[in-house]
């Protein structure tokens, strides 16, 4: 069974300049660079029929291209034992938009609702067991982080394959974002 999710694949210089960030808190595992994307929505496994329901959902969902802008970094998990290090997204009511477009196709098709509030952000780094404070310091470093805004015309459905070496994603359908 497909283990699927939508998310925004970034473009390469962008993805370059967050690989940059790379290093500097002892237990993290870097999120490969070509890796790096905003998902929009996880979907989880799913079988064939499901998927093929699913892409056609996701082609049914309509919004128009729009700007995002990255920046500061901060974690997830607690003070003590965070979980992982990521790159924020500036307010971007275009992202917004599009996000709920592909919720409300996804839950109309008979998916659970997605409880969390949508915190958009590109996954930098997973923890384990990194010094508070090297998190802490990687932060403040970090603070004045920020990226050009980039234009965004497509969204992607990815699979997910769980490996020993990490998660595999490969790209599965491209939907484009169609208006001015
Ligand atoms: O964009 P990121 O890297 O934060 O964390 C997983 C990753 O998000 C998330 O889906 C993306 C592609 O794997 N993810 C994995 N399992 C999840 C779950 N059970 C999940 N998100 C929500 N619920």
């Amino acid at each position: 069974m497909p283990r699927l999710f939508v998310a925004i694949p970034l473009p390469e210089d962008v993805r370059e300049r967050l690989g940059l960030l790379a290093g500097g808190v002892p237990g993290e595992r870097w999120v490969d660079s070509e890796k790096l994307h905003l998902t929009l929505r996880f979907v989880g496994e799913v079988d064939g029929g499901w998927a093929e329901d699913i892409m056609a959902a996701l082609g049914g969902v309509t919004a128009k291209p729009f700007e995002v802008a990255l920046a500061g970094v901060g974690h997830w998990g607690t003070r003590e034992r965070a979980t992982m290090i990521w790159a924020g997204v500036e307010k971007s009511p275009g992202l917004s938009h599009l996000q709920s477009k592909i919720e409300s196709a996804l839950v109309r098709l008979g998916l659970e609702p997605e409880g969390r509030k949508f915190s958009p952000h590109v996954t930098l780094a997973r923890l384990s067991g990194s010094p508070c404070a090297r998190v802490a310091k990687f932060i403040a470093d970090h603070n004045l982080f920020r990226l050009p805004p980039f234009r965004i015309e497509t969204f992607t459905l990815f699979s997910s394959f769980l490996s020993r070496g990490g998660a595999i994603y490969t790209p599965e359908v491209e939907y484009a974002l169609l208006g001015s």
